[in-house]
């Protein structure tokens, strides 16, 4: 006979608390620091994935982005943030900062991401973020940079009188060796529960923010520092047709001048933009992807609250 009352995906709310979650380790792990100093790059890494967006320009990651890695008995669900913003204070970086305050209240741990033998006033004001009593991991990255490794040493004193980290960990995000072992030094930091999500998830971002996040990648990359910070993409159209998607997506800058930036001699650049988009997002989709490109000018967006909301930023 059959027994119609099994519940075949019962969700860890639903669970018995008394009983143990099987050995399993679960946590949030929020990755904070000024912007640049490698924050979504070392996401990437440790996720083993591309799921955060990167480039050499300030003021990259724009929105809280949740990347998965399950080793073993432990899941560690990391939250990476925008890059803390000190110097303008524009709604849109008012913004960005609120993602960040409300990413370390809850967390686990906190990794704080600074450059190796750099530690500045937009540092401290990052550090000051995070709540007393919180389990910080100090994550010194770019060791590849740092040419004077004795100074090292003293330079990690100076950061151990400022805050009582729970661990120093000097790294290059890039090498695998490293981040196997930023992963084994928080493991212990992740509580004994049931995990959240399943054992292949990556991220709990959809096919069409990626898609937005993946398109603007691509526009900071090619068009430089000539370009402001300010624009932004926004999705028009999203459709999924079996092995297929058609995105339409408008590229959002503020000045004339700049949509002009982004088009290039005879339409080049935006080709460009267009084709290394549509290539990655192939590649990560795993399927074919038809990219149509628009740019537009609309200028003010990133001071005006209502617009900010309509574009996506919580
Ligand atoms: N040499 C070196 N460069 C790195 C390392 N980690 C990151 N970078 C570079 O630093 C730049 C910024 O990296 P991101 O990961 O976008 O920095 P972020 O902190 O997420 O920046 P925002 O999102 O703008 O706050 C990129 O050009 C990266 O390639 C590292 O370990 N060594
Ligand atoms: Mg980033």
């Amino acid at each position: 006979m059959e027994n119609v009352n099994v519940d075949s995906n019962p969700s860890p709310a639903d669970g018995d608390p008394s009983l143990p979650a099987g050995g399993q380790r679960c946590g949030l792990i929020a990755i904070v620091g000024r912007p640049n100093v490698g924050k979504s790059t070392l996401l990437n890494a440790l996720v083993g994935q591309k799921v955060s967006i990167t480039s050499r320009k300030a003021q990259t990651t724009r929105h809280r982005i949740t990347g998965i890695r399950t080793l073993g008995d432990a899941q560690y669900v990391f939250v990476d943030t925008p890059g803390f913003q000190t110097r303008h204070s524009n709604p849109l970086n008012r913004t960005l900062n609120r993602t960040v305050l409300s990413s370390v209240s809850d967390v686990d741990v906190v990794l704080f991401v600074v450059e190796a033998g750099r530690f500045g006033l937009d540092d401290a004001k990052v550090l000051s973020l995070i709540p007393e009593g919180k389990p910080a991991v100090l994550v010194a990255n770019k060791l590849d940079k740092v040419v004077r490794r004795a100074e090292l040493a003293p330079w990690l004193k100076s950061m151990q009188e400022r805050h009582p980290f729970a661990e120093f960990v000097p790294l290059t995000a890039k090498r695998p060796d490293d981040v196997k072992r930023l992963l084994e030094i928080v493991r212990p930091y992740l509580p004994e529960q049931a995990w959240w999500h399943d054992e292949e998830a990556l991220t709990d971002r959809s096919e069409r923010f990626l898609a937005s996040e993946i398109v603007r990648e691509k526009l900071f990359r090619l068009t430089g520092d000539e370009l402001p910070y300010t624009s932004t993409v926004v999705i028009d159209k999203f459709e999924e047709e079996g092995n297929l998607r058609r995105i339409a997506a408008t590229i959002v800058v503020e000045r004339d001048a700049h949509k002009g930036m982004v088009i290039g001699d005879g339409g080049e650049r935006l080709k460009r933009i267009g084709t290394e988009a549509r290539q990655e997002l192939e590649k990560l989709m795993d399927a074919k992807v038809f990219l149509e490109l628009w740019v537009k000018v609309r200028s003010g967006w990133a001071d005006d609250e209502e617009r900010l909301r309509s574009y996506g930023y919580e």
